[in-house]
């Protein structure tokens, strides 16, 4: 994807040396500036996606944004949200969605993506699925050239019941990319249960696994298995941001 590729820095200019939570904000910020007001909004999970939330809550406390609802992609957003005065609703009221915007974790050259590492995969999935536009917003740091090639987790929600079966089943599918499936602990060393109360499988992968539309139909045909984090064309747009530059590239 030619637009992902990012400038080189112009070695006339000094360069401003941005963290990378300042970066977040920046994709955030232009990722809500295609926001309009009437708008049924898919509010994304993560530092990112919380910059994106909070500049929406700001735009309408400023008046410049009206008759917005938002459908949260986890109970952490939907606090923000609410926090912020910003109308909730559910994808049962609102099956269509205008917009979405939500961060991730790996992001390919083909716009495919790894989320799920924030924990909130499968709303983020549903909701996401159900947009006219679904914008991710993301840091240089996500680019990846292969899902899986950060050597981060791809995660998995499973059902808690037998899950070691079904992470067994998960590992030997992946087992020609020498992949390793581990339970997601909490910070007490228990197994981390997402907002549907079920458990996550983080896959870890060595090499690039082959067709991805392959390896996703055959991950759901697991029983135990509810979501996985490969998220293949759904992405509409992507918005980079890195040291030097924003880049957008649309599907
Ligand atoms: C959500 O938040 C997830 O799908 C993904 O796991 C994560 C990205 O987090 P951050 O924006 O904090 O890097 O979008």
């Amino acid at each position: 994807m030619e637009a992902l590729s990012l400038s080189p820095p112009n070695p006339m200019s000094s360069p401003v040396v941005l963290t990378q939570d300042e970066l977040k904000r920046i994709a955030a910020y232009k990722a809500v500036e295609f926001v309009e007001s009437g708008m049924v909004l898919g509010l994304g999970t993560g530092s990112t996606a919380k910059h994106a939330v909070d500049r929406i809550g700001e735009l309408l406390r400023q008046g410049k944004l009206s008759n917005i609802v938002g459908i949260p992609t986890s109970k952490k957003t939907e606090e923000q949200a609410l926090s912020l005065g910003i109308p909730l609703a559910d994808l049962d009221s609102h099956p269509t969605i205008d917009l979405a915007i939500d961060g991730a974790d790996e992001v390919d050259p083909h716009l495919n993506l790894v989320k799920g590492r924030g924990g909130s995969l499968l709303r983020e999935k549903m909701v996401e699925g159900a947009c006219k536009k679904f914008i991710v917003i993301v840091d240089e740091s996500k680019l990846v050239k292969y899902v899986g090639g950060s050597g981060l987790a791809m995660p998995v929600e499973v059902v808690p019941i037998w899950w070691a079966t079904t992470a067994r089943k998960l590992q030997s599918l992946f087992e020609d990319s020498g992949c390793v499936a581990k339970l997601r602990k909490d910070s007490k060393g228990e197994p981390f249960v997402t907002d549907n109360g079920n458990y996550v499988i983080d896959l870890y992968l060595k090499k690039e696994i082959g067709d991805l539309q392959v390896a996703s139909d055959a991950m759901l045909r697991i029983t135990g298995v509810v979501e996985h984090g490969m998220f293949l064309d759904m992405a509409t747009t992507v918005i980079v941001a890195g040291s030097y530059c924003c880049k957008t590239g649309d599907r």
